[in-house]
């Protein structure tokens, strides 16, 4: 800023959510409308957040964004949805302490600038929209004084990327699909907060680091418009699913929750090759952690590990406590040594200290 005119600023930090419920499908492309429900979980912000400071100057000239330190282009429509939403529901600030006095019809005329890191290598292949568009959408609202609800943020928050809306939150998530055109009613709901089951462990196993072939957006695209698979989980499988994951969740009931949660993530899987052309998210690595785990659990009985795998090949999995936790990395490590196998990493939350 030029000498003597202020800049005000605001910063935020979203962590990234990981769906145990999949959303995969729009029936409306702009306004980022799922053909499903979903529920997911919010991880710990210290592993795998977005953290997102904006300012807001007279003498900046126009809107700007940093991402991990390098200028990207806000010319997209997401990204201009956001700015429009956010700045359609901005308010007066009286910022005493600086003495800055914005009108509410100010901001329609005032630019602002935005600095977004990750606190993960976006190598890892783990980048997210959902966290830095809810991170986006949540201190440009606290910068405007925007007044809003967090299901209207939420509802904001989904126009940048549909997974974003459950970031908005902390604990358990659901994104109801909502029935209007105008997207008013398709917002993310909080099912239990963070304190919520904290015995639960999340454990990534970062399977490659390579960015993914398919982009989520395009490849659900394919899926709504070759996948007769799709059309049947949307209608048939998953709002019954929904409502045994929400009793799961309420009743920390594990064996149900893992069930649910590995059943939802292979039928996933099943759509994207279910698409014409098909989509291979997972690799050889990932179906070898699924047969360690699907062994395991059969040969104890009942579910000692969860996993689930987003648009890309590494694991998620999600542990009811420490001792199984400990006992997951101690396999994890015997059958995937890290010096030799593509299995580079392993990354541990625990629920206890999520969000
Ligand atoms: C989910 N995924 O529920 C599912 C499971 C990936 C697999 O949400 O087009 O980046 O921005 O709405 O949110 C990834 O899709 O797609 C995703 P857009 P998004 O987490």
């Amino acid at each position: 800023a030029e000498e003597g005119q202020w800049v005000l600023m605001a910063t935020g930090r979203s962590p990234t959510n990981i769906a145990v419920i999949k959303y995969w499908g729009k029936r409306d492309e702009a306004l980022i409308l799922p053909i499903n429900d979903s529920i997911s979980v919010t991880l710990d912000p210290d592993h795998l957040s977005a953290t997102t400071t904006v300012a807001v100057s007279p003498s900046f000239p126009s809107d700007r964004m940093w991402l991990n330190g390098k200028e990207i282009s806000l010319s997209g429509g997401r990204f201009q949805s956001c700015l429009r939403e956010i700045r359609k529901r901005a308010q007066d600030v009286d910022d005493e302490n600086k003495g800055i006095r914005i009108k509410k019809e100010d901001w329609e005329k005032l630019h602002v600038h935005i600095v977004s890191y990750n606190n993960f290598p976006t190598a890892a292949g783990l980048a997210s929209s959902a966290a830095g568009f809810a991170c986006l959408v949540f201190t440009l609202g606290k910068l405007m004084n925007v007044k809003e609800d967090y299901g209207e943020l939420s509802s904001i928050a989904r126009q940048g990327s549909g997974s974003a809306c459950r970031s908005i939150y902390g604990g358990f998530v659901k994104w109801c699909m909502g029935k209007s055109n105008d997207g008013s009613d398709s917002i993310a709901v909080q099912l239990a907060d963070e304190a919520h089951w904290n015995d639960l462990v999340i454990i990534i196993a970062v399977v490659s680091s390579k960015q993914k072939e398919t982009s989520s957006t395009s490849g659900m695209r394919d899926s709504v418009e070759t996948s007769p698979l799709l059309q049947y989980r949307a209608q048939t499988i998953v709002p019954n699913r929904v409502l045994k994951m929400e009793e799961a969740i309420k009743s920390h009931n594990f064996e149900s929750f893992a069930r649910l949660t590995c059943a939802d993530s292979n039928q996933f899987h099943a759509v994207c090759l279910d698409t014409s052309p098909p989509i291979f998210y997972m690799n050889d690595t990932s179906h070898r952690i699924i047969s360690l785990v699907e062994k395991w659990n059969h040969s104890e009985g009942t579910p000692q590990i969860a996993y689930t795998f987003d648009a890309g090949p590494n694991a998620v999995l999600i542990a009811p406590n420490r001792k199984n936790a400990a006992l997951l990395l101690q396999k994890l490590l015997y059958y995937f040594p890290p010096q030799d196998n593509d299995l580079s990493s392993y990354m541990v939350g625990d629920k206890s200290i999520l969000s």
